[in-house]
């Protein structure tokens, strides 16, 4: 009889917890566009384990990668609209809707960690107040590691990529290939592997971290690392959610950010120099670009900087100033 009444009691405490706790928990969905395995989308796990820690589950965020909740290029959109109330989205991309999005994705601009991060300084803050005009919380970026060109056949000038069908995923990828009249064809990381399998893509410029994600030494056999530019991932938070949680939760999630930001720049070093192994070590030719290649792909990139700044106007100018300073 007693031992009925223990575990009656025993039964409803542990009820009332959990629905205790059922109320108190806010639930997150984090669309992201990368395999699960890639380092962004494992920093974003952590980030995940993170804030459920430091909230005692009170914030649960659960990330869908690869692209399975949104496609890469409506991500955006979903968590402006509240359909995901968080994603990672790679800046570049945006390039067209504002073009400060794009300076990390200019050749040459900056083209090393130190300088990616020197850049990412002087970004940040116009970034972080367009996106609070657009009703979205910056959290923290990440850069992935430095840009070269995968291709089928051996390239010594920018000539031999005439023609080429060339994969882009970013404004500014796209116009290198009109700049050196290759054809661009726009395709996003989760579909890569196919496109080169049903040949629409024979090259691409992208980091050795997708080269290996999308197993590119299965169709390409050449990789020049030319450390164009350090491409940068984002992630960010719909307004409202982010306003809706309590103040310690808010403060949780913000530090958390600022760890992941920390890791993942370590983690994408570790990445580069790692992937060069991986694609070697499946067969592939990585090579450096010849004088003539670079000194091709160095006038492309002025050209794309003189463009980009006629086009970013007061914005453009004083990023550039903040970022040579
Ligand atoms: N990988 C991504 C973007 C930049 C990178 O290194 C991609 O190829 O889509």
């Amino acid at each position: 009889m007693k031992r009925t009444y223990l575990s009656l009691a025993a039964f409803s405490l542990a009820g009332c917890l959990a629905a205790g706790l059922a109320q108190a928990q806010t639930k997150w969905d984090l669309a992201s566009a990368y395999p699960a395995n890639n380092f962004h989308s494992e920093n974003l796990m952590q980030f995940a384990t993170d804030v459920e820690k430091a909230t005692a589950g009170k914030l649960k965020i659960t990330v869908h990668s690869n692209a399975s909740l949104f496609k890469a290029t409506e991500i955006k959109r979903a968590v402006q609209g509240g359909q995901a109330q968080a994603g990672e989205v790679i800046q570049a991309s945006l390039q067209n809707e504002w073009q400060i999005y794009g300076a990390d994705g200019l050749p040459f601009l900056a083209d090393s960690y130190d300088e990616s991060v020197k850049l990412q300084t002087a970004q940040r803050p116009l970034v972080e107040k367009k996106l609070a005009d657009q009703g979205l919380v910056y959290l923290y970026a990440v850069a992935w590691p430095p840009q070269g060109i995968f291709t089928k056949k051996p390239i010594a000038s920018a000539a031999d990529l005439r023609g080429v069908k060339w994969r882009a995923y970013s404004p500014a990828t796209a116009r290198i290939a009109d700049l050196v009249k290759a054809q661009p064809v726009t395709v996003q990381a989760a579909e890569l592997s196919q496109a080169l399998a049903t040949g629409v893509v024979e090259a691409t410029m992208t980091s050795g971290a997708t080269g290996v994600d999308s197993k590119l030494y299965e169709h390409l056999k050449y990789y020049y690392d030319v450390q164009a530019w350090l491409p940068k991932n984002m992630v960010i938070v719909n307004r409202k959610a982010f306003d809706a949680l309590d103040k310690a939760t808010q403060t949780a999630v913000m530090t958390a950010a600022a760890a992941a930001e920390t890791r993942g720049l370590a983690a994408s070093k570790r990445v580069d120099t790692e992937s060069k192994a991986k694609l070697k070590a499946n067969g592939m030719q990585v090579l450096e670009p010849s004088a003539q290649l670079k000194t091709d792909l160095q006038k492309v990139g002025e050209t794309m900087l003189t463009e980009w700044l006629e086009k970013s106007g007061a914005d453009g100018q004083s990023l550039l100033a903040n970022y040579k300073r």
